[in-house]
């Protein structure tokens, strides 16, 4: 996947491309003139100190000079590095070739071990030794990561948006000792706390929304709170460039409380289930096209709330849980009961046998879904079977495949309902809050170790954990530094009665265990900020011969344990000098059209903080 043959090359000092005329030369067309290297002598020493296993920034890579007999810079010579003395083991590229001045710079060079360590450049029969480096053991946290104390929220932020503009856009259901409905508030992490967010009231309720990014980046949030079982049957859009809603749009044909809107491969909105004003579940979904809403009769079929679903490769929506059978919707086909149909496959029944009510799923790669946790509520409303207690299986899902089939993976150390799933930048999946008790929220179980789980392995890793119970109407988001807002909880009072579950206006800030490894890549600049489908585009960044991956994750909008909005991509990449050159997926069925925040990630995992991009 790597333009491996760029690695080396791309230790050149030139600003373009490598292929392109003029740069610099290489080690291939140097001339040879200067005899046979007599000394090699160090430029720039390696880092006085570094983590174990960090990747050493470019600015404290060794460059070492080789020199002939004569005195002159031998162009083309391969010095390889190795270990003088310590005991641990070089990583990273290990050779630079010189230039014809003689002078080669390493790109990627660290070293796995502790202690005092020197290198050895050796050329032939040449050697130089650096001075020491220090390597220091990494902090327990590069294992757990960490969570910093909660942070106040005057409302229970428990519908959240990442907007393009890095703003976010959250709300709960009442003012805090009120009976007025709870405005929605507009945060901007960059300016102060969320008690500095400021107010941006909508006209309806936006409590029990379902909301999803348009391709333009406006969030649409269908339905909401008419009263507790019955949904509003408005659209409300929020304009994340002027800050305000828009309404007067067409009403949907029924309310809705408790959907999922999904954003499809053209940009066109679907709405699925729900319960309407009567309080009766929605059984016809309805597709936001040509500025109307249209009602998929041929589509019926009863879902829990909040259906688990996701724009698939093959251009339909996947519906992979809560029931026990995954299915696809597709939302054009014509049939003699209308338009939209439902199907199914063998392949697609669970393996875990029971709902996964209040699980999460996610889209962590291309076509990819996770499906973990959920169940444990007797009385949920489905006719599915039904577990007393929640489970902590999980199971994947390939949809790139011709007949996609749930797949087992293995299960968390805990038993979760009412969990967030949250995509990280080096493409692991954080599994944060929930309880472990049977019943809706029975916050005796609540679960507080996060855990990560590795898709190449499909091992789950408990992690630090957080302090506050965070359970139903909790949430989950990725923030564009690499860091994860988990927060909310409670706010299902109804109006100054006591509260069955306490509210919690706060959040918490998770540190990936990745942020605490090291110098992290950075991101100087981007080529552009709006990329078209197939298109290469470039990210300049002193650490491009470091750049191992790069993926992109839409921004998250997230509410009861499922965002609707988050899916990521692993971009294909190559190394330049100076820069890497990304491209796109090449259709809008792998990645629909929108914001998605940009990362790019070196050999030991850790990510460069995230730069938002639209994709149209
Ligand atoms: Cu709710």
């Amino acid at each position: 996947m790597l333009a491996a043959s760029l690695a080396v090359a791309s230790v050149t000092c030139g600003g373009e491309e490598l292929t392109q005329p003029g740069t610099e030369p290489t080690a291939g067309n140097v001339s040879l003139s200067a005899g046979p290297a007599a000394s090699i002598k160090i430029v720039v020493q390696p880092p006085a100190s570094a983590l174990d296993r960090e990747v050493w920034d470019p600015a404290r890579q060794p460059v070492v000079l080789v020199k002939d007999a004569s005195g002159s810079g031998v162009g083309g010579a391969v010095v390889t590095v190795s270990i003088a003395t310590g005991s641990g083991t070089v990583q990273g590229t290990v050779t630079a070739t010189t230039l014809a001045t003689g002078k080669a710079k390493f790109a990627d060079l660290g070293i796995a071990g502790t202690g005092p360590h020197t290198l050895r450049y050796s050329t032939g029969a040449v050697t130089a030794t650096s001075s020491p480096v220090t390597l220091g053991a990494l902090p327990p946290e590069a294992t757990t990561g960490q969570w910093d104390a909660p942070v106040n929220w005057d409302i229970v932020p428990l519908h959240m948006s990442l907007l393009p503009t890095g703003k976010i856009i959250a709300w709960g259901k009442y003012e805090a000792g009120t009976a007025m409905m709870a405005n929605p508030r507009l945060w901007d992490p960059a300016a102060g706390p969320p008690t500095t967010a400021v107010e941006v009231p909508a006209d309806t309720m936006l409590f029990c929304s379902g909301h999803a990014l348009m391709a333009d980046g406006r969030l649409m949030v269908s339905g909401g709170h008419k009263d507790d079982d019955r949904g509003l049957d408005v659209t409300n859009i929020f304009d994340p460039f002027t800050e305000r809603w828009v309404t007067g749009l067409p009403k949907m044909a029924q309310g809705r409380w408790y959907p999922t809107v999904t954003t499809l491969a053209d940009g066109r909105m679907v709405t699925v289930a729900g319960r309407d004003t009567t309080s009766t579940e929605v059984l016809i979904p309805e597709i936001w096209e040509n500025g109307r809403w249209v009602r998929l009769t041929g589509a019926s079929l009863k879902l829990p709330y909040y259906p688990r679903q996701f724009l698939a490769p093959n251009g339909k929506v996947f519906y992979a849980g809560e029931r026990v059978k995954a299915r696809w919707l597709d939302v054009d086909v014509v049939t003699s009961s209308g338009r939209g149909k439902w199907t199914s496959g063998s392949g697609l029944t669970h393996i875990w046998p029971y709902n996964r009510d209040y699980g999460s799923a996610v889209m962590y790669e291309t076509g990819k879904v996770l499906v973990v946790g959920g169940g444990g509520d007797l009385k949920w409303s489905t006719n599915d079977p039904k577990s007393s207690t929640p489970t902590a299986s999980a199971e994947t899902i390939d949809l790139n495949t011709s007949s996609p089939r749930w797949t087992g993976t293995d299960p968390m150390q805990f038993a979760r309902r009412h969990m967030n799933a949250t995509i990280l930048p080096d493409g692991q999946v954080l599994a944060t809050g929930g309880t472990s008790a049977g019943g809706f929220n029975t916050l005796s179980g609540a679960v507080h170790a996060a855990e990560v789980w590795n898709p190449r392995t499909g091992h789950w890793t408990q992690l630090a954990s957080n302090r506050i119970d965070r359970a139903y109407h909790s949430v989950s988001l990725l923030l564009p530094d690499g860091t994860v807002l988990h927060g909310a909880s409670g706010d299902a009072n109804v109006p100054l009665t006591p509260e069955p579950y306490p509210a919690q206006r706060n959040h918490e800030i998770f540190r990936p265990p990745y942020l605490f490894k090291g110098a992290r890549p950075v991101i100087t600049s981007l080529s552009q900020t709006t990329v078209g489908y197939g298109q290469s585009f470039f990210v300049t960044t002193p650490n491009a011969a470091q750049i191992t991956e790069a993926r992109w994750i839409r921004l998250g909008s997230v509410t009861h344990a499922f965002d609707a909005n988050q899916r990521a991509n692993t971009l294909t990449l190559a190394r330049l000098s100076g820069k890497v050159r990304v491209t796109t997926p090449t259709t809008s069925r792998r990645a629909p059209p929108g914001h998605y925040i940009l990362f790019l990630l070196n050999r030991n995992g850790v990510p460069s903080a995230g730069t938002i991009m639209k994709l149209q």
